[in-house]
């Protein structure tokens, strides 16, 4: 989803304003960016800013930095703006699978984040907890994913001050800690199955819009 605060996101795990991050119609990160940061405590991580996803090029393009996560990714963030994801962001979220050949695999390391925590909890907020946000105020398809995420969320606050941020940037961590990490490393550690799985999504995403053309095609015959 463009604007949903991917950026915002990342920075706040950088702990730095390294990706664009303002208010666009537009999308503004159109390729996957990379970067990585040492943290106070010493960690090292590295973080890939997608695009929104709504092309099925994009998809290609986040087997791109793959290699730059390897041996990762140790988590898949699913950034969430509340009231603004669409049955159609979810069923493109359930296609990402594809790259990841099974969709228990994709969701056993999905987390789903809410951005603009104030809104949704605490004083200005519905809810106490972001669990319950999502299980009083959200829609079925949210919940469905809640679900397939082993019920994984957090909420976080991006615009705040670094210090509140760093704090926000400590508790995803705490999440993705929680996510057990050895099968990622052996699935995605040869560079070779990177581009086997590139050939292949290629190959089916081809097929799909030869069979998107076909149908567009039998639209326009009802039509007229
Ligand atoms: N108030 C508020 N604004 C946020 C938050 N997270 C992101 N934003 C704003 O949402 C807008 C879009 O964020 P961006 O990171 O560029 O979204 P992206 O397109 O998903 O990468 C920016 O103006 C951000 O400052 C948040 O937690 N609270
Ligand atoms: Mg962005």
């Amino acid at each position: 989803m463009t604007g949903a605060g991917k950026s915002a996101v990342g920075n706040t795990l950088l702990g730095m304003d390294t990706f664009h991050s303002y208010p666009a119609e537009e999308c503004v990160t159109l390729n996957c960016e990379t970067s990585e940061a040492v943290l106070e405590s010493g960690r090292k991580i590295k973080v890939a800013d997608t695009p929104a996803f709504y092309a099925d090029s994009n998809m290609l393009e986040v087997l791109n930095f793959f290699e730059f996560l390897a041996p990762g990714p140790h988590a898949i963030l699913i950034i969430i703006r509340p009231c603004r994801i669409s049955k159609r962001d979810v069923i493109i979220l359930d296609e990402m699978q594809k790259i990841f050949r099974d969709d228990q695999l994709f969701y056993r390391f999905a987390i789903l984040v809410f951005v603009r925590k104030n809104d949704i909890i605490g004083e200005y907020g519905c809810c106490v907890n972001i669990h319950e946000y999502i299980k009083d105020y959200t829609n079925k398809d949210i919940l469905n994913l809640y679900e397939k995420c082993g019920q994984r969320a957090i909420a976080v606050a991006n615009r705040q001050s670094w210090k509140g941020r760093n704090v926000e940037a400590i508790e995803i961590m705490k999440e993705i800690d929680k996510l057990d990490r050895v099968y990622f490393h052996e699935f995605f550690q040869k560079t070779v199955q990177v581009e086997e799985l590139k050939k292949e999504l290629k190959n089916e995403l081809t097929k799909n819009m030869k069979k998107k053309k076909w149908f567009s095609f039998l639209n326009f015959h009802e039509i007229n």
